[in-house]
């Protein structure tokens, strides 16, 4: 099984500290809106993308997959909400797998639909042990997955989960607040969950800001996500290139 972009992740750790990935919801603007933003990021200090939606009702998500790629040089990453998000255009794909909650669907019957379409598209898959942590507000991922969020003051919890992950196989471990969360990720749990596991740990879901991106970062995250505050604003890619990147 191919694992270039996997390698790629794992370099850019290596070489930044902590890697800055963006996510582009294909669905929340219009393809030349997001082709244009997605190659100023690309040209200010993302290093990946994670392209995906938690629902797909106003665009069409091959065609802004392909406007994407063509307008930068960065891998893009299906981070997909459901097993139609699935495409050769791509790089890779997370292979999610709701772990903190227990909805049969997403721990294995979403993968079963989509893993022949992968098989025959020759997608490279990054299985993801994905973790919807307690933000707050009822974001579109809590509603949508049908399923309860970790508390996210119990980062004990936390570990044992991202734990489990790691010794089913999953290549990455991904803390989520849900996009446009009103509470992100406790840097402690970012703290705790990164030091207790040996696969790199993304987090993601209510950054705004640079100086809280760093504090994740230095908590020992491997990656950061910021979507909705580069939506609002950017121009902020640089100043949170700068502020996730540790070294
Ligand atoms: C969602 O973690 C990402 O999966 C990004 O969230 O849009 O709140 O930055 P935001």
């Amino acid at each position: 099984m191919q694992s270039r972009t996997y390698e790629q992740l794992l370099k850019i750790r290596q070489s930044h500290g902590c890697g800055f990935l963006v996510l582009l919801d294909p669905d929340r603007s219009p393809v030349k809106d997001l082709a244009r933003f997605a190659a100023l990021c690309d040209k200010s200090g993302a290093d990946a993308f994670l392209f995906g939606s938690s629902i797909m009702v106003a665009n069409d998500f091959e065609k802004s997959l392909l406007a994407v790629k063509k307008a930068v040089k960065k891998p893009v990453i299906i981070f997909p909400g459901s097993s139609t998000m699935i495409s050769s255009r791509a790089d890779a794909l997370l292979f999610l797998s709701m772990i903190s909650g227990r909805n049969p669907n997403l721990l294995i019957g979403e993968h079963v639909k989509a893993a022949p379409a992968i098989k025959k598209l020759g997608i490279e898959v990054i299985p993801t042990a994905y973790m919807l942590i307690e933000s707050g507000v009822i974001t579109s991922v809590a509603y949508l997955s049908n399923t309860f969020p970790i508390p996210n003051h119990k980062s004990d919890i936390a570990c044992a989960h991202a734990l489990a992950g790691q010794y089913l196989g999953m290549k990455l471990v991904y803390l989520e607040a849900g996009s446009g969360a009103e509470k992100p990720v406790p840097v402690e749990m970012v703290k705790k969950v990164s030091s207790y596991v040996e696969i790199p740990v993304i987090v993601g879901g209510g950054i705004r800001q640079a100086e809280h991106a760093s504090q994740v970062a230095r908590a020992g995250a491997s990656f950061v996500v910021i979507g909705n505050a580069l939506e609002d604003s950017p121009r902020m890619v640089k100043e949170f290139a700068e502020a996730i990147h540790t070294k």
